[in-house]
């Protein structure tokens, strides 16, 4: 009885004592610093790491709070907290691993934005509600469109009107090359290959050219989708667009190939619906059959690639091996009053320089003002791929072509033993593609279109 008295008595000292030293509870000190930093930024984009010191009393349960200043600036994902966004305030709360912070304890934290116009520095840091002190580095100032890659500046393309166009909504004409049948010279597109096209000839985008036929597609469908999807990814990772070339030829009717088209779309569709770098071209040359086929084949496929990937632009194959008909002693016409049923869509127009001339520069003359056209493959010799080169006829198309920002990929990027491949036979055994050496009188040709500026609109 008598300890415990004096325990209460000890109690009352002590709570005695404490009172008269602070009469309220004493409150935690606090304080913090963040260092901002911006660790990649990119088109539109940035990820930015924020690290957190805590500068008061121990706490468990944390929030972070700043501003976003800028109403085009937005948080998309960020990592080691639990993040949200608030108007223009985004929150950061610790999680279980980080949410006890001891005494100059920091704790290293993420997130991912986006912005429109320049990138601005937030603001308003604050921990529990206490203003933060710290640096908040500048972000870099956005790289100059002018030297960015051709994906970097135009983004995802979409038909506006009778034009391609870009993230800005403006024409955009793009300048590239179409492989050969990958099933045939896939050695010429390795890595040392595509740098050349990129950086040398300063390409816009690849062709993807899968034969179907022809120990293409038919042969192995999963192995010729992942060589496409590789392919794909290799553009994307030089800033080049791919056009994924569903190479049909013989037979002519695509609705032969119909089954196959759906399942190679279905999968390449999906796997690269997130991309910005893919257009669609569903059936490379019909012939010897109706418009009206070609269109109905179309009207199957476009569906099955709009499921997965709704905002790609899309090229459908035109009548007499995409000649808008006139091959087949047809026109324009026949498209013009009987379009296909979608949108963001386009149609292809083929020509061999050499073979094909005035009637058919006439006929695209006249299209181009009433159908989005896309030249996804030409030749500078005659249909046959090989005879000789025809420059006349050849610099009076790209004249054209380039004044009515129609964009083209020339046939082929390849090694062939024909006159219409860029590089002379045996290139592609070795390792020199940029060399002017290596270049047939075509690949000359084309590499000096190619390679000029381009003069992408960005506003
Ligand atoms: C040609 C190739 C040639 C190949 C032939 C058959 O250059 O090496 O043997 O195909 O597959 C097209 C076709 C394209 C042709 C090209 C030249 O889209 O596949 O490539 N051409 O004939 N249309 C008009 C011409």
């Amino acid at each position: 009885m008598k300890r415990i008295v004096a325990l209460l008595a000890t109690c009352a000292t002590a709570v005695g004592l404490t009172s008269l030293l602070s009469p309220q509870p004493a409150a935690a000190a606090a304080g913090c610093k963040v260092d901002y930093t911006v660790t990649s930024q990119w088109q539109g984009g940035f990820q930015a790491g924020v690290k957190v010191t805590n500068l008061g009393d121990p706490v468990t349960g944390w929030t972070l709070k700043f501003s976003l200043p800028d109403s085009g600036q937005k948080f998309v994902q960020g990592w080691n907290a639990t993040w949200s966004q608030s108007g223009s305030t985004v929150s950061a709360t610790g999680i279980d691993w980080n949410r006890t912070l001891a005494t100059g304890a920091s704790t290293d934290l993420g997130f991912v934005g986006s912005f429109t116009g320049s990138n601005p520095k937030p603001s308003a840091f604050t921990l529990n509600g206490v203003a933060c002190t710290g640096s908040v580095e500048e972000p870099p100032p956005n790289p100059d469109p002018g030297t960015g890659t051709p994906v970097g500046v135009n983004g995802q393309l979409h038909v506006c009107g009778v034009n391609l166009c870009n993230q800005y909504n403006r024409p955009i004409q793009l300048r590239g090359m179409s492989t050969h049948g990958i099933q045939w010279f896939s050695k010429c597109y390795n890595n040392a290959a595509l740098d050349a096209l990129a950086k040398d000839w300063k390409s816009d985008l690849l062709r993807i050219a899968m034969y179907v036929q022809e120990d293409g597609y038919e042969t192995d469908p999963a192995g010729f989708t992942s060589r496409v999807n590789s392919l794909v990814d290799m553009a994307e990772a030089r800033g080049m667009y791919a056009l994924i070339d569903f190479h049909t030829l013989t037979p002519g009717d695509p609705n032969y190939n119909l089954d196959r088209a759906k399942t190679f779309f279905a999968s390449v569709a999906a796997r690269n619906a997130a991309k910005k770098n893919v257009v669609y071209e569903i059936a490379n040359e019909p012939n010897g059959v109706s418009w009206t086929a070609i269109k109905s084949y179309a009207e199957q496929v476009i569906p099955v690639i709009r499921a997965a990937d709704p905002d790609a632009v899309i090229i459908v194959g035109t009548r007499g091996w995409s000649s808008l008909g006139v091959s087949d002693g047809s026109n324009e016409t026949e498209v013009v009053n009987n379009p296909v049923n979608a949108t963001n869509i386009m149609y292809a127009f083929h020509f061999y320089a050499a073979s094909h001339k005035d009637n058919y520069r006439a006929t695209v003359s006249r299209a181009a003002s009433k159908l989005p056209l896309f030249v996804t493959e030409f030749g500078t010799v005659s249909a046959t791929g090989g005879g000789t080169m025809d420059r006349s006829s050849t610099t009076a198309w790209l004249d054209l072509l380039d004044q009515l920002k129609i964009s083209y990929a020339n046939w082929t990027y390849s090694d062939a033993n024909e006159s219409s491949a860029a590089f002379k036979p045996g290139t592609c055994d070795g390792t020199d593609y940029s060399g002017s050496g290596v270049l047939s009188e075509s690949g000359a040709l084309l590499k000096s279109r190619i390679s000029t500026a381009d003069s992408f609109p960005t506003s």
